[in-house]
This record gives C-alpha cells, structure tokens and sequence, in this order.
C-alpha cells in the first residue's frame, strides 16, 4: 500500500532539494575566474533561465505544500440547527480539517470518489463510527461533540488522515 501523502512529501522534498542546487547553480555570477582550475562552460541564456524557472517553481510548489494543500480546512455551516458538511474522498479528504462548534450536531456528508480500496471505510473512533463508502455515492455521518478538541478520521487502514476540531460554540 502507498501512503499518498508521504510520497507526495517526499517528491515535494525532493523538488525543495532540486529547486534550490539548481537555482543555486543558475544564478552563480558568471564572472570567469583566472584562479579557477575548473574551466566555465558557457551555457545558453535561454537554458539558464529555463533551470531558474524551473528551481522558482518547484520552490513555488514546495510553499504551496507546505502552506496550503496540507491544511485544507473548512468550517461546517449550521443549517436548521446541524453543522454540515461535504468532505471529497479523492487520494485522501478534501477538506481534510473540518471545524465544528461543540454541543451542536455534526454531519459530515463523505463522497467517495477514489475507487482506492484503501478509502472505501471511515473512522471517528472518539465518537464510534465506522461506515463503510460506496464509491460514488454520499455517505453521511453525524454525531455531537460535546468538548472542545481535535479529533481524527481515517480511513479503514489508518493510511489518511483527517482532523475535526471542536471549537467553543459562539
Ligand atoms: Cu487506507
């Protein structure tokens, strides 16, 4: 089984790595130094702009990881008194950090769209529930959470994780 987050992290890492020698590289001043053993290559403009640009974006992708996809929160909106919320199940969940209010019923609606088997169960066990997903279709959940806190769902294997957390109700 492959934990998709932590190859996604380690290719993200990879491209931190490479981003950085390569724009490292691009950008050393190309000032021909007589004391040099190694002899200057002179590369193509357009190939050293290539390399920068392509270092900045795998930088680019590196921060967009880091800051956004890995907390892809949302809050439930409260409708008739029921905080709801539809929660992707594609390569992991999208959201996969869901914010709630405690002492008020929480539904969380699951639509599996990864045929994965790895995906097709879900687990709160602070709250006991275990439902299987059909692919394709919403699978719904509700529970209240009555303490503030951070709770985990995961898939049936623990492989993906996401959070609720329960904040005080305003
Ligand atoms: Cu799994």
């Amino acid at each position: 089984m492959i934990d998709f987050k932590k190859v996604t992290g380690i290719i993200a890492g990879l491209g931190l790595i490479l981003g950085t020698t390569t724009t490292t590289v691009a950008m050393t001043p190309n000032t021909p130094s007589t004391s040099s053993t190694f002899r200057q290559i002179e590369q193509p403009l357009s190939l050293k702009l290539v390399v920068t640009l392509g270092g900045l974006g795998l930088i680019g992708l590196e921060l967009w990881w880091f800051l956004f996809y890995q907390s892809q929160s949302q809050k439930a909106e409260a409708k008739e008194g029921v905080q709801e919320l539809t929660i992707t199940v594609d390569s992991g969940y999208v959201p996969n950090h869901v914010i709630v209010q405690a002492g008020q019923p929480v539904k969380l609606n699951f639509f599996r769209k990864d045929p994965s088997s790895c995906l097709n169960q879900v687990l709160i066990p602070d709250f006991k529930i275990s439902k299987n997903l059909e692919l394709n279709q919403m699978t719904s959940v509700e529970f209240t959470p009555e303490k503030t806190g951070q709770y985990s769902f995961t898939c049936g294997m623990n492989m993906f994780k996401g959070t609720i957390e329960v904040e005080t109700a305003k």
